[in-house]
This record gives structure tokens, C-alpha cells and sequence, in this order.
């Protein structure tokens, strides 16, 4: 990774999980267009040993969203084409390869939490703070967040952040659903590193089906969406570590869910 943007690292035993650093602090991670074409090489050029990552932000803030620097001497048709680019690469990042963690605190602002919401699973510590500046600033998402956010928090609450300004904190950015997972300061990290390293024990076509199928799936009307679930568990359940994995459960030797 040549960029001095974006760090790049492979953590677990088997080097099987990537982790993804935004190293632009003193901008508070905003992302230009050097740091969004980063990104997307990364999630494309992930190695053959990766089964999950993690994205994390260096400094006090995860990501400031889009350096607003670079916007001022853009016309409408570079807009297109500059929102285009950052579709393909967050598709990079929600469709990739493998399951990714988003680990949160501080800001988590405009583009960055369109950042974050195109990751699989958000922790954020107790610092954590959202928010969708584009409205006051006379813009609009242009990261794909008007397709991602709503669907994880409704349009009346994104139409909310955008119109008024409201900025949640973390507490309330886990009661709505903007993060599934909220941790002390200063751990979201740990417990995001914790979560991929679990995901990758799994079986990669469970990972895949959950990434790329399961989306499309509620995309789909329900009688579409009972179809492609069929299709997607014959395939799963074929694979022979499937049956690998239900045979070392049946003779003892997988544990067992535990209460939690
Ligand atoms: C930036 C940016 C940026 C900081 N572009 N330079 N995003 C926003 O509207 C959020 C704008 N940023 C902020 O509200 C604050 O910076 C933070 C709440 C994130 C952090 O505050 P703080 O006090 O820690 O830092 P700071 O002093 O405001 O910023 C430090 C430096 O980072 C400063 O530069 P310096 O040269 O004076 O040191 C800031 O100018 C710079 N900086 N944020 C450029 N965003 C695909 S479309 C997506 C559309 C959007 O994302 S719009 C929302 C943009």
C-alpha cells in the first residue's frame, strides 16, 4: 500500500484478518480522493489468507467525512463522477471478499459514517458521536449513504440528522441501530478485532452468503427473497465443510451455543 493515508496490517495466527487504518489524523481522517482510491485498492487486493477485516481511524476521531477542501472547484458533471467513485469503492467494501468490522469513536461524520455504514458490523466506544453535516454545509451524501443509512436507521431519522443537524451520541447511535455493538472508550478496537477473528472460523461460503446474499435477499420482494434463500442453503449445506461441521457437532466435538 503506497499511500500514506491508509495503513495496512494482517493480524491472527494465520494472518487471517486485515486490518485497515486511516493514518490522516491531523485532517481528522477526511477522506480526498488519494484516500478513497486507497480504499478501494485495498478491499481489492485483500491476500488469498484474509477471512475477515477491520477499518479503524488513527487519532481522536474515526473519519470527518469528505475533506471539503477538494469540493470547492468541482462542476456538476465532475460531482457525478466523483460520487461514482466513492460507490465503487465502498462496493468494495460492503461487497468484497470477506465480512468487515468497522471500529468507531469520535466523529463519524458525512462520509465517514457512509464509510461506516457500508461495513458488515459497527463497534463503537462510548466517544462515538454521528452526524450528516452535508445538510448545513448545502450538499447531499454522494457515498452512498441515502441507499445504506436508511436501511439501517429509516429515512425519517436520516431526513432528521440531515434537515435539523442532530447529532447522536454513542448510546443513542446503538439504540437506533447505527452501531450493533457500543464499548467502553478506548475498546472498540479490541472487541472489533475479537469479532473478526471469530467471523473468520467460519465456513467462507457461510461469510459470502451473509455479505452478498443476504442484502440482495432484502432487496427482493418475499417471494423472490424465499427463492434465493433456498437456493443459497442447498448450496451451503453441499459444501463438504458444512457437513464436516455438523458431523463434529453431532459426535461431541463442536460447542455448543452457550447462554450468554
Ligand atoms: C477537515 C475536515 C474535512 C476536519 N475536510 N478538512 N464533514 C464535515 O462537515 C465535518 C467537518 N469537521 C468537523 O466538524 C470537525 O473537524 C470534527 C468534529 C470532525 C473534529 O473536530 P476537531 O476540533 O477535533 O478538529 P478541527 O480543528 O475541526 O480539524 C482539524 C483539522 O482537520 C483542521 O485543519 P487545519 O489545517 O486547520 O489543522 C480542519 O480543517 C481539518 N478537517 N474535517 C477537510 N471534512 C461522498 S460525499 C460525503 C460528504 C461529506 O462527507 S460532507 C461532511 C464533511
Amino acid at each position: 500500500m503506497t499511500n500514506k493515508d491508509i495503513h495496512f496490517e494482517l493480524a491472527g495466527d494465520r494472518h487471517e484478518v486485515a486490518v485497515i487504518r486511516l493514518t490522516r489524523a491531523k485532517k481528522r481522517n477526511a477522506i480526498n480522493d488519494g484516500l478513497i482510491l486507497a480504499i478501494r485498492e485495498v478491499f481489492e487486493k485483500l491476500p488469498q489468507t484474509v477471512r475477515a477485516a477491520v477499518i479503524d481511524g488513527e487519532g481522536e476521531h474515526f473519519c470527518a467525512g469528505l475533506d471539503l477542501s477538494e469540493l470547492q472547484e468541482r462542476d456538476a458533471v465532475a460531482g457525478v463522477f466523483h460520487s461514482r467513485m466513492w460507490h465503487a469503492a465502498l462496493d468494495c467494501v460492503q461487497f468484497g471478499p470477506v465480512p468487515v468490522v468497522a471500529s468507531l469513536h469520535g466523529a463519524v461524520v458525512g462520509g465517514g459514517l457512509e464509510l461506516a455504514s457500508a461495513c458488515h458490523i459497527r463497534v463503537a466506544d462510548e466517544t462515538t458521536f454521528y452526524a450528516l453535516p452535508e445538510g448545513s454545509r448545502g450538499i447531499f451524501v454522494g457515498g452512498g449513504g441515502a441507499v445504506r443509512i436508511p436501511r439501517l436507521i429509516g429515512a425519517a431519522r436520516m431526513t432528521d440528522m440531515m434537515l435539523t443537524g442532530r447529532v447522536y451520541n454513542a448510546n443513542d447511535g446503538e439504540r437506533i441501530g447505527l452501531a450493533q455493538y457500543l464499548v467502553p472508550t478506548g475498546t472498540a478496537f479490541d472487541k472489533a478485532l475479537e469479532l473478526a477473528k471469530r467471523i473468520a472460523t467460519n465456513a467462507p461460503m457461510t461469510n459470502y452468503a451473509l455479505t452478498h446474499v443476504l442484502p440482495r435477499i432484502a432487496d427482493q420482494s418475499a417471494d423472490h427473497g424465499f427463492m434465493t434463500e433456498a437456493m443459497m442453503a442447498a448450496i451451503a449445506q453441499s459444501a463438504p465443510e458444512a457437513k464436516d461441521r455438523v458431523r463434529a457437532f453431532l459426535d461431541g466435538r463442536a460447542a455448543k451455543v452457550q447462554k450468554s
